[in-house]
């Protein structure tokens, strides 16, 4: 006889043993029950009357899902200008489908041709030269499965009183994908790269003439100069034909659409690393050059908005965490407002600067709960609470928040984004408090 953990809490208010569902068998009661006649209830459904739709030469989603969508917002003066949030809460796994990848655009799209295109070499090389896509296309690749995340990403943080969008309208502007491409060293060793160069400066094909420094190091570590985007070439809006990935990177500088990389002793001091994606710390002195992104969680259900409609019960909480580090080494989860801690089972595959996807059985007993989660990374970096993270930063700041998240479940299962346990106040519906600029 197979024998079961039984249902004992290994954390306040309900977190049960994170192997519970691993053993499989686990009842959780929301199947209908067949009542009466089964043959009835195993009647055939309408769909097998007549021949399905015919093949498709590109696949869709299920009409059904249409709702399972990118929430945009674009600049109030400038359209082109923008963001549009991946649906985080509304997907499963590690993987961001290509259609749902957030967007960051300064100045819209640009249409290239990958015929026409050419990426530039130059600067402290010893022979400038120029690559066609088709150039690229012949060297050894590599595949990296690796988060892409906005300085920006859940800035509402900052705000004073805490946002009640949608998790992935709040937190979405970070996705994971798996990207192929030509290592950036490869074609760096092809045209001889001088000693004395310490930075590469990259430039971008679209209208606002995107352009920003990175270290030589990082380059020569692990940038890719990506082609392929989740096995298919890159979508347009995620630099097709050719963009700069750098794996745990701030987002700015996986510079899209990527049409010249020049050596160089120092950065170019460009207004995206000065004026822009700088942080303003209570000292009134401003950081630059945060490159890295550091580790973060998100509880993605149940999250905002949502409801446990089951009533009280054995519930499955599930998210994501990611580091620019490295791995995640352990996501903890809090169902009593951060006052104990259980360790959430980690899925399969655990990769560097990749989502891992996280998940541990709760027994919701029908009473208000807090529920939280926080990520510690291979480095040992445990993820802030708000108050640390703002005690440290200050409120003027506008990037890189990675605070722990806390969602409030009320005794009607509805989930509400709050700043801590006791604090109700109303929040803001915006998933942002200033303007893309
Ligand atoms: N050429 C160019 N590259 C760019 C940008 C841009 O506007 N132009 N935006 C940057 C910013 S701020 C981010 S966060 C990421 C967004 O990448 P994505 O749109 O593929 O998600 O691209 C970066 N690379
Ligand atoms: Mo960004």
């Amino acid at each position: 006889m197979k024998k079961f953990l039984p249902l004992t809490p290994v954390a306040g208010n309900g977190l049960l043993d994170r192997r519970l569902f691993l053993q499989g068998g686990v009842a959780l009661g929301t199947a209908q029950l067949v009542a009466g006649n089964v043959q009835a209830a195993a009647a055939r459904p309408e769909s097998m009357s007549l021949p399905g739709e015919p093949f498709t030469p590109y696949g869709q989603p299920a009409q059904f899902e249409e709702d399972v969508v990118r929430y945009p917002a674009p600049n109030r003066v400038l359209r082109n200008n923008g963001a549009s949030w991946t649906p985080l809460h509304r997907l499963e796994g590690m993987i961001t489908p290509n259609g749902l990848h957030y967007e960051r655009h300064h100045n819209g799209v640009p249409q290239i041709d990958p015929a026409e295109h050419r990426l530039l070499v130059h600067g402290l090389v010893r022979q400038p030269a120029f690559f066609s896509i088709d150039n690229l296309l012949r060297y050894p690749m590599r595949s990296q499965i690796c988060f892409v995340e906005c300085g920006g990403n859940s800035n509402a943080g900052w705000n004073k009183t805490p946002s009640r969008a949608e998790a992935g309208y709040f937190h979405g502007l970070v996705s994971c994908s798996e990207w192929t491409g030509v290592p950036l060293s490869t074609v760096l060793a092809e045209v001889g790269i001088e000693e004395t160069a310490k930075w590469l400066i990259a430039d971008g094909a679209d209208a606002f003439a995107m352009n920003i420094s990175v270290p030589i190091e990082k380059v020569m570590d692990d940038a890719i100069l990506a082609l392929y985007q989740n096995g298919e070439r890159l979508r347009p809006e995620n630099g097709y034909p050719l963009r700069l990935i750098l794996p745990g990177w701030e987002g700015v500088l996986n510079v899209k659409w990527l049409r010249a990389l020049k050596a160089a002793e120092k950065p170019i001091m460009a207004r995206n690393e000065t004026a822009r994606y700088t942080e303003l710390l209570p000292s009134g002195k401003a950081r630059m050059f945060t490159f890295t992104m550091e580790a973060k969680s998100l509880i993605t259900s149940p999250s905002g908005g949502m409801v446990l409609k089951q009533g009280p019960g054995l519930y499955q909480v599930t998210g994501l965490a990611w580091s620019g580090r490295g791995r995640i080494k352990q996501v903890d989860v809090s169902a009593d407002g951060g006052e104990s801690w259980a360790p959430a089972e980690l899925q399969d595959p655990v990769l560097p600067k990749a989502f891992t996807r996280f998940r541990i059985p709760w027994q919701w007993d029908g009473s208000p709960a807090t529920l939280k989660s926080r990520a510690v990374d291979e480095t040992g970096y445990v993820q802030p609470e708000r108050e640390q993270l703002v005690a440290a930063q200050g409120r003027q700041g506008f990037y890189h928040y990675n605070a722990i998240v806390t969602w409030s479940v009320d005794e009607y299962g509805d989930v509400t984004h709050v700043y801590d346990a006791e604090q109700k106040q109303s929040g803001t519906d915006v998933s942002i408090d200033a303007d893309w600029d």
